[in-house]
């Protein structure tokens, strides 16, 4: 039966990662994934993960199994750091949460979680965005459909039709907004525009789903869930799904998760149930590992104090770059505006640049994008900077 099978088309994404390992030009560049990278051009382990992992090498004397909602430290942790610790949702227990594999997981999840409360429910997601987030709602069996949101003309936002798509979605439905850092545009909504996106969800009776990814990658951690918060005070449900692959640098460990707000704590009660039951009908119980080393770092001042240091360390070394980007490409005599990398936020923007000059940074200069124009901007460091500031401007040039 296996030969029944046909080819799929592989995460570009994904795909660009191991062509740049292949290549053996010592001055490749990669801006592709999304994966904070330092001065060195390294991922490395955070030193506050470091510091709960000789905690946890000590302290941990079983390997039994974990429940369905996974750490429930960490998920009290998680809440709050989302929420703000006194949020009127969780002092009124109208949230319950489940501890996922990434980010990924706590999508997959909420997905056929909405399936067993909607099974017609259609999810709207901005245009553009995370290619995962459509094959994987596709694959829970929802149906996907798009709203206007970056505007590629003004590289900002298409705000008047985002607006018009919004107020055209009806109850039932559940619309996906990016909670900061939008992935791939960079452009989020100001907090006027989460007030405008409130009201209509309010109005309509949409529930939104915020994915939270980036949170700390922004502004800040309180400042990147602003939005959010505002949302959670003003409608009666909402899922979130959080991950912390890259504010805590646990990528690999597969930590994310998924919250629901129901309208009241009896909803939630049932909403707990059933969002245990779809996660023992997928994987049964999360891994342990990643979850408990953020509650290490939670649960203690010195390194949620180190942990804030080190991701402002991160979110500061991405904002300088974004503006070392104007700067260099405007001391190579290139005259288009760039300015807008400076509006955008997190770790992508789209460059803006068109195919056949993003193939050529890649082929003649090993400078390696997504195919959107996407670029990681943590891949940029002093070594690699003026090279692609300028090949960058060598093809605008043509
Ligand atoms: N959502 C968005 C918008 C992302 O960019 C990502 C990837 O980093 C995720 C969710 C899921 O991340 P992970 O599964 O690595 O935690
Ligand atoms: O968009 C990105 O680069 C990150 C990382 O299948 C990522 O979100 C990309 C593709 C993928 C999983 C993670």
């Amino acid at each position: 039966m296996f030969s029944q099978l046909q080819t799929v088309a592989t995460d570009p994404i994904l795909g660009l990662m191991a062509e740049y390992k292949a290549d053996p030009n010592p001055n490749k560049v990669d801006l592709g994934v999304g994966v904070y990278k330092d001065e060195q051009g390294h991922t490395a382990v955070l030193k506050c993960v470091k510091e709960a992992e000789a905690l946890r090498l000590k302290q941990e004397d079983s390997k039994t199994y974990i429940g369905m909602a996974g750490d429930l430290s960490f998920n009290a942790h998680i809440e709050k750091l989302a929420f703000g610790p006194a949020h009127q949702v969780l002092l009124a227990n109208r949230v319950t949460t489940a501890h996922t594999p990434g980010g990924t997981g706590a999508l997959r999840v909420a997905a056929e979680f909405i399936k067993r409360a909607n099974p017609n429910a259609t999810i709207w997601v901005t245009t553009p965005t995370w290619a995962n987030h459509i094959s994987l709602f596709q694959a829970a069996g929802l149906k996907v459909k798009e709203y206007a949101y970056y505007d590629y003309d003004s590289k900002g936002l298409q705000t008047e039709q985002m607006f018009a798509d919004l107020n055209t979605i009806p109850a039932g439905d559940v619309v996906l907004v990016h909670a900061c850092c939008h992935n791939p545009s960079g452009m989020d909504l100001n907090f006027e525009q989460w007030q405008r996106f409130t009201a209509i969800a309010k109005e309509r009776g949409f529930t939104p789903l915020v994915d939270m990814a980036y949170q700390g990658f922004g502004s800040g951690l309180d400042e990147d869930a602003a939005g959010l918060r505002y949302l959670a005070d003003n409608v009666p449900e909402l899922l979130l799904c959080s991950s912390c692959s890259k504010n805590f640098g646990l990528y690999r460990e597969r930590i994310g998760a998924v919250s629901i707000v129901a309208e009241d704590s009896k909803v939630a009660e049932i909403a707990r149930v059933n969002l245990l039951s779809v996660v023992r009908s997928i994987y049964s119980m999360p891994p342990a590992h990643g979850a408990i080393i953020v509650s290490h770092i939670l649960d203690s001042q010195e390194l949620t104090a180190l942990w804030h240091q080190e991701l402002a360390e991160m979110r500061n070394r991405i904002n300088d770059y974004r503006q070392l980007i104007i700067d260099k490409l405007a001391a190579e005599g290139v005259s288009q505006d760039f300015s807008f990398i400076t509006r955008q936020h997190g770790m992508f923007s789209f460059l803006g640049i068109n195919k056949a000059q993003i193939d050529r940074l890649k082929a003649e200069f090993s400078i390696y994008m997504v195919g959107s124009s996407r670029v990681s901007i943590a891949g940029l460091n002093h070594s690699n900077i003026d090279y692609f500031a300028k090949s960058v401007a060598t093809v605008l040039k043509g």
